[in-house]
């Protein structure tokens, strides 16, 4: 990288002040009963509420502006009935004018249908090259080739091997070095199977391989998604759809499961500790740097740099009281659960952290990264420390994060926050609030462990009907969705029907912000659930980690399913994902149905132009993975849908 590209971009002040002034000027018209308003409408995060309002009248713009200006959203995009996959086209269905077809000839439930797996197939390709990157600093490790990182959880890299049939008797590093190659083929294995895979219950692996959908290999059902996607290659949209399946399942049992476990393996497989959340774990006193994003790697180089005596000696000579970290969306899940550092929120809180004025650097990885940061830092002192190239982004500062000078770039980083502390402007400084405190850490092994080292008590427990099932709530924030409301409504809804909550990425961080991540939250669950709690001293809603750890609520239920001896179709178990928005939501809750959960959506997906696709999705599939899809936006009734579900599998059991 040259020298160039590590300064910080010149048109950084050109951008700001062209487009940030003009938008707060139409701001600046809105009267105080108008922003109050808006408020309410926006979040029921406490202190975002107070930085929301902050926001509106210091004209700083933010998510839910930039939403009210896209509006009126094109009918034919928000129904998945436009089409640009080529230069024949860009292409619209319009019935009512007689455009059944494109140009090529496709029809309205093609054109959703590769839409659809298009999306899907971006975020199965996210989650697995962050599994891919993940995977290659095992090897650098095995191989030698780096002192910045090691093994840390031994027990569960050769666990790990054992599955791959590794021998064991040796040194750890030579175990690493020979399972990560091991991983790094599922990328492109000609085996013709994941090997993961194989940790379903049978029942559940027999449902794939006889409807065709076992997947082959991470890239390869990735790459074929693509190509079907090609003009005038599939036109069926049922075929289509179920290559969806396929990809999200080398997703879920694949790309993502072996980023939890490499990430165990390097950084520690998480316990329950406990730390605090929302806006105000930023500290006036102190020079603050969040870590925004999703791969653990260069964030927990970055803690180790933090920690040193040195960097904090150069935070108290620039005046402030030390250093804190805090987390963001995933990255931040990731740190909170292995490292209790503070989570400042969830994907809707990535601006009004920068809002505070106190942050002197936000560093970011890749996914979720709002690319207007830098814009919205433009109105304060905060740095964007951009560090992927594959996520270079204009108006950021970037300094290239490589796992083989991990500890250095780290270093730097923190250096540069210190060094920018000075122009904090302390004016600016808006910090909402009081932090909350939260549980997290609850990986499968954290679950079985509190259990006392099986999962025969929480088998017990739902067999009792002390706990009637259990539902994984995943995924974002949307701004069609009040934020948090759909996640804190939907898990407390629940818990109060004796259903366990296990949570990942922005669902889990909402709950956390509610308070509903500590054991003192019991009060709010049902008699059944409130004396499981009380007995083994957990949250009713268990944090589960980032998006990637999705995979550990598939282990979960595969050991669920295992102990039974049924299929993980036959459980009393649902997925909900309240405020989805990204890509990679579909791919988790496409892995979900197709392992045979049950998943309710918040929002829509840009489907309802294709009603045979709509009825593939929340019927059809019912016969083909015994799972299927609901849609359903108010959490009250997703709530009611999940409970009917979960009485009715519970049913089925004899339970
Ligand atoms: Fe992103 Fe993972 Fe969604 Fe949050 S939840 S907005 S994907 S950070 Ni996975
Ligand atoms: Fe139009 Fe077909 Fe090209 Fe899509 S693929 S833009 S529908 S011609």
């Amino acid at each position: 990288m040259s020298g160039e590209e590590k300064k910080v971009r010149p048109q950084l002040i050109g951008e700001r002040m062209e487009t940030c002034d003009l938008d707060r000027a139409k701001m600046s018209l809105m009267n105080p009963k108008v922003i109050r308003e808006k408020v309410l409408e926006r979040t029921i995060d406490e202190t975002a509420m107070k930085a929301v309002e902050h926001c509106l009248k210091e004209w700083i713009e933010t998510v839910w502006d930039r939403d009210e200006m896209q509006d009126p959203r094109c009918k034919w995009c928000s129904s998945g009935l436009s089409c640009s996959r080529c230069t024949m086209g860009p292409c619209r269905i319009i019935p009512e004018r007689n455009r059944d077809r494109g140009v090529c000839g496709a029809d309205a439930d093609l054109i959703v249908a590769r839409n659809l797996l298009d999306t899907l197939a971006t975020g199965a390709a996210s989650h697995s090259d962050h599994g891919r990157e993940i995977v290659e600093t095992l090897l650098l490790v095995g191989k030698g080739e780096t002192n910045d990182y090691m093994i840390t959880d031994r027990k569960k890299l050769f666990a790990l091997a054992e599955e791959y049939n590794i021998p064991t008797n040796r040194e750890a590093i030579e175990v690493a070095h020979d399972l990560a190659l091991a991983y790094l083929e599922e990328f492109g294995t000609v085996k013709g199977e994941i090997e993961l895979t194989r940790r379903a219950p049978t029942a559940t692996h027999a449902i794939w391989e006889e409807t065709g959908i076992l997947p082959r290999s991470v890239d390869r059902e990735i790459v074929e998604a693509m190509h079907r996607i090609q003009m005038g290659v599939g036109a069926h949209y049922g075929n289509i759809l179920l290559h969806g399946l396929r990809t999200a399942l080398a997703d879920g049992w694949g790309g993502s499961m072996m980023a939890t476990e490499v990430s165990d393996v390097l950084f520690g497989t998480p316990v329950p500790c406990e730390s605090q959340i929302n806006l105000a774990v930023v500290k006036e006193d102190m020079v603050n740097i969040s870590l925004h994003g999703h791969n653990p790697m260069l964030s927990e180089m970055i803690v180790n740099a933090a920690e040193d005596e040195a960097m904090q000696k150069r935070a108290r000579d620039a005046g402030a009281a030390g250093i804190n970290l805090v987390g963001l969306c995933c990255t931040g899940n990731e740190l909170l659960m292995r490292k209790g550092i503070p989570m400042a929120g969830n994907h809707f809180n990535q601006e009004l952290v920068i809002a505070t004025g106190a942050l002197e650097a936000m560093v970011v990885d890749y996914q979720c990264i709002f690319p207007s940061l830098p814009r919205t830092a433009s109105c304060f002192h905060t740095k964007i420390i951009s560090t992927s190239p594959k996520a270079k982004i204009p108006g950021s500062y970037y300094m290239e994060f490589e796992p083989s000078t991990a500890r250095e770039t780290a270093e730097a980083i923190v250096r540069t926050a210190i060094d920018n502390f000075k122009l904090r402007d302390p004016e600016k400084v808006f910090i909402p609030g009081k932090p909350v405190a939260v549980q997290a850490g609850f990986s499968v092994e954290a679950i079985t462990a509190a259990l006392g080292g099986t999962l025969q008590p929480l088998v017990d427990a739902i067999a009792a009907g002390k706990i009637r099932g259990a539902v994984g709530i995943v995924g974002c924030n949307n701004p069609r969705i009040k934020h948090d409301y759909g996640h804190v409504t939907l898990s407390k809804e629940l818990i109060k029907n004796d259903i366990l909550c296990v949570e990942t990425g922005c669902a889990a961080v909402a709950s956390g912000k509610a308070g509903l991540l500590t054991p003192d939250a019991a009060f709010l669950a049902g008699d059944g659930l409130k004396s499981i709690c009380k007995a083994v001293g957990i949250p009713p809603v268990l944090h589960m980690g980032s998006c990637v750890d999705c995979s550990r609520i598939l282990v979960l239920l595969a050991a669920l399913g295992n102990t039974l001896g049924v299929g993980i179709h036959q459980l009393p178990v649902a997925g909900a994902a309240p405020e989805w928005y990204s890509q990679k939501a579909v791919a988790i809750g496409s892995y979900f149905v197709a392992s045979g959960v049950y998943t309710v959506l918040g929002p829509m997906p840009h489907i309802s132009g294709s009603p045979a696709v709509v009825d593939l999705l929340t019927n059809g599939l019912e016969g083909i993975v015994k799972a299927k899809f609901a849609v359903e936006p108010d959490p009250v009734k997703a709530a009611e849908l999940i409970i009917a579900h979960i009485e009715e599998k519970r049913k089925a059991l004899g339970i």
